[in-house]
């Protein structure tokens, strides 16, 4: 992104044309930035609690905060040990921080207690990929998209939630590619498919193995390929061909799809030159979220369409620097440079670049996100640090987490928006600087890696995320291992971590090149001149990051099935995003243009299940499963499968009592890695008395907010390639908001 800067301030922003993901381009978010950068809402001085949580909080200097909170974290770890201490990170702060907020914990506090919300978002990728590949992150590219004849959109919604590489599928399609989109809810990237399948939710892995079935059946396997360059095919073959639960008919049956559709879409991938397939938090946030990325890689080994133009699965990632928190090792189980704590010469390795003696790290992961604060309910973790993440409104069954926060002996929250959910709990309050105001890096989905540059000055006394985390580390004891002259210098000591066996390298790459040639991408090794647009391709074949390079066929058996829905709890609901929101809203909620292009929650249901519940438009209903309820007014169509119910996750505590839908959602684990089951959960809906909350107060004057949002939504139109109809949609939605502005 480009920002324009004028008297200290950001006027506009404009996409950067440099740049391999974007190539100039913004979606509505972005092109709004500058409203969310010098938002009223931003949270610019330090402040304490003095009574209990929820009661007012005073305003103190950034020394005094910062040397009260090295003291109550210093007496923790001396009096329970280090690990009674926990961090909370998250993928939308920079590298730099997650970087010496993990080394500070798994380094010096020693304790392995570091998770992020990103737990809640890519892990069952990040595990899948490591099950098939031998290492995280996909292996191809956003190019690959302009190679591409099939395209396959599962689990996500592209065109809401990654608007502009989403255009590219369009071009894409507009040149002749193939989109097979499969999503319960008619959504805005299933109405551009040419082949959509409305799939029951929860039940995705069926199709995914039906289709490898159906590949064998067609006898189209990729023998070569698979011989020489994966280990394990022989007996998934056998078990797939012989099981029941594999037939056309069972996964129709399963899935609740036309088995002429199932088919079809199979054919269109054997068929492929160029076969990429895209998911997200659909598949991934699900008890079998592993095995669907495991799933999806078989396909492409089964076919042998990866590692060559245009062909490779490719998993999403959601937040701006997920990916940078994934190799810095911000989960309860990694080290730097995609390394793992049970792994002694990975623990050797971090111990000697860190600088502290040998044994230091502890070897047994510590405790994943609804763990970690079932372990703070418990007492067995005494403090917890949550830096740019929102738990209390975005974790599952959020009542066990506020339960947690009120358990707690010291929370800290590290934020740079009030009020927040989670910022009701904390005893301290502690005001980071946003990327537009520091300096750092993060990485992308495609594994380039964009230097963030400071365009303006922090308001206030707001501090660079990292810098924070280091003053605190330095006056607990730690001041040589956490004296960093600026962010650079956390940089180079990270890309020491170079990983011969998953290819992770960032050496190539300096803060200096990141401003002169813009986002790099790794494998970039020193002394590289471009970075490596396909992983594990080498001269003399594949070498997947395995000892014996070759990539696992990983069995994805169906156990772990979701609850099926009873007479109790007859809907299943599942929950998700809207194009003009970001989460907690706690950034977008302050743009008035947003604000009124999704102006509220709602509980979308089927024209049919309204009828059998007795529920009209504009009624309010509440939507309970066996661990809370929320109350929201519906939204009745046909767009959505009888039978499922979906929520926005954006509208929380903050906006009205009942309104966060994560009181209702599920605690349910993957058992591989350990991510919440957020998109099913059984429930019952019932008409309430609806409750008269105005959402969004319109507002007078905002003429030249209108007119910047106006040049920039067209300017992004225009250059993009939207189709016709996406741009009616586009204007139409755009014009109902500019009309309420
Ligand atoms: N506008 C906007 N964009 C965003 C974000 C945002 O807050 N707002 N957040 C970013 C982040 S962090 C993330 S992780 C991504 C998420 O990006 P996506 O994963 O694309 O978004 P979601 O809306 O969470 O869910 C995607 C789709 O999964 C569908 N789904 C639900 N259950 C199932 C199922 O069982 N099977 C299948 N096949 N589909 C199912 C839902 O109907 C929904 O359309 O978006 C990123 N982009
Ligand atoms: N039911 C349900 N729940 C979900 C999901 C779902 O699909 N369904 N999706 C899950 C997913 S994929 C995700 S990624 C999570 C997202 O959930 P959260 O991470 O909790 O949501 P955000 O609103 O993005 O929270 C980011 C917080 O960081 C603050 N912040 C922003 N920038 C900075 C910064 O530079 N520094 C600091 N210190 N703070 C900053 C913001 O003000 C905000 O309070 O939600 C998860 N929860
Ligand atoms: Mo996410």
């Amino acid at each position: 992104m480009v920002l324009e800067v004028d008297d200290g301030k950001v006027r506009k922003s404009k996409g950067d044309a440099r740049h391999p993901a974007n190539f100039g381009k913004l979606c509505s978010k972005g092109l709004t930035v500058s409203k969310t950068i010098a938002a009223k809402n931003r949270l610019t001085r330090y402040y304490k609690r003095l009574g209990s949580q929820k009661t007012a909080m005073v305003e103190l200097s950034s020394e005094q905060a910062l040397d009260e909170i090295s003291d109550k974290l210093s007496k923790i770890r001396d009096e329970f040990g280090g690990d009674s201490i926990a961090f909370y990170l998250s993928g939308q702060i920079s590298t730099e921080v997650q970087y010496v907020a993990n080394k500070l914990a798994k380094g010096y506090l020693r304790s392995n207690h570091v998770d992020s919300n990103s737990r809640l978002c890519m892990a069952s990728a990040a595990v899948g990929y490591k099950k098939s590949f031998g290492a995280d992150a996909p292996m191809g590219s956003y190019q690959d998209i302009e190679h591409a004849d099939t395209m396959l959109i599962i689990g996500s919604n592209m065109a809401d939630c990654h608007p502009i590489l989403f255009q590219r599928v369009l071009a894409q399609q507009k040149k002749g590619a193939r989109l097979i989109v499969v999503d319960p809810r008619r959504t805005e990237s299933a109405k551009e498919a040419d082949l959509y399948l409305p799939i029951a939710p929860g039940r995705d892995l069926s199709l995914l193995v039906g289709w490898l079935r159906y590949f064998v059946e067609q006898d189209v396997i990729d023998r070569e390929f698979i011989s020489q360059s994966t280990a394990g095919w022989n007996d998934w073959e056998q078990e797939i061909t012989i099981n029941p639960e594999f037939s056309l008919e069972a996964v129709a049956e399963q899935t609740g799809l036309d088995a002429a559709d199932i088919i079809k879409a199979a054919e269109w991938m054997m068929a492929a030159k160029g076969l990429m397939s895209f998911w997200a938090m659909g598949l991934n946030q699900s008890r079998r979220g592993t095995h669907m990325t495991s799933a999806i890689n078989n396909l492409h080994l089964a076919l042998g369409k990866l590692g060559t133009l245009g062909n490779t699965p490719f998993s999403l990632t959601g937040q701006p620097n997920a990916m940078g928190g994934r190799e810095v090792g911000y989960l309860v189980n990694a080290l730097p440079g995609q390394r793992a704590v049970m792994v002694k010469e990975d623990r050797e390795f971090t111990e000697k670049i860190w600088n502290v003696p040998a044994d230091t790290i502890r070897p047994e992961p510590g405790a994943h996100a609804v763990n970690m604060f079932r372990k703070i309910k418990s007492g067995e973790i005494k403090a917890i640090w949550v830096i740019g993440t929102n738990p209390i409104a975005s974790m599952p069954n959020n009542q066990e987490v506020k339960e947690a926060f009120e358990h707690a002996e010291l929370v800290i929250v590290q934020d740079a928006y009030h009020p927040t959910e989670t910022a009701e709990y904390a005893d301290y309050l502690l005001p980071g600087a946003i990327w537009a105001e520091a300096e750092g890096t993060m990485t992308n989905s495609d594994r380039h890696v964009t230097l963030m540059q400071q365009a303006v000055e922090p308001p206030g006394d707001t501090t660079a995320d990292w810098k924070i985390v280091t003053e605190v580390a330095q006056r607990m004891g730690y001041r040589d291992a956490f004296t960093y002259q600026d962010a650079e210098s956390i940089f180079s000591e990270f890309k020491q971590f170079i990983n011969p066996l998953t290819g992770w390298d960032l050496s190539g790459i300096t803060y200096k090149k990141l401003a002169q040639e813009g986002a790099m991408q790794w494998p970039y090794p020193e002394g590289a001149t471009t970075g490596t647009a396909r992983r594990y391709v080498t001269e003399t074949g594949f070498q997947f990051a395995f000892p014996d390079g070759k990539a696992r066929i990983v069995q994805t058996p169906l156990a772990e099935a979701p609850l099926s829905v009873n007479t109790t709890y007859p809907l299943v609901l599942t929950t998700g995003r809207l194009p003009h929101h970001w989460h907690t809203m706690t950034k977008t909620g302050q743009v008035d243009a947003l604000k009124k292009l999704n102006d509220r929650p709602f509980l979308h249901i089927h024209n049919l299940d309204a009828q059998k519940n007795g529920i009209e438009k504009n009624d309010w209903v509440s939507v309970e499963s066996i661990h809370g309820r929320a109350e929201l007014p519906v939204l009745i169509d046909d767009q959505i499968r009888p039978g499922t119910c979906f929520s926005p996750i954006h509208w929380n505590d903050v906006y009205g009592e009942k309104l966060c839908i994560n009181e209702a959602t599920s605690p349910e684990v993957d058992p591989y890695s350990f991510q919440p089951e957020l998109k099913y959960m059984r429930v019952r809906i019932a008409k309430i008395e609806a409750k008269n909350y105005r959402f969004f107060k319109q507002r007078a004057e905002t003429t030249p907010m209108q007119e910047a949002y106006q040049e920039g939504l067209l300017a992004g139109q225009a250059a993009s390639g939207f189709s016709v109809r996406q741009k009616q949609i586009l204007a139409e939605q755009f014009m109902a908001g500019f009309r309420l502005l």
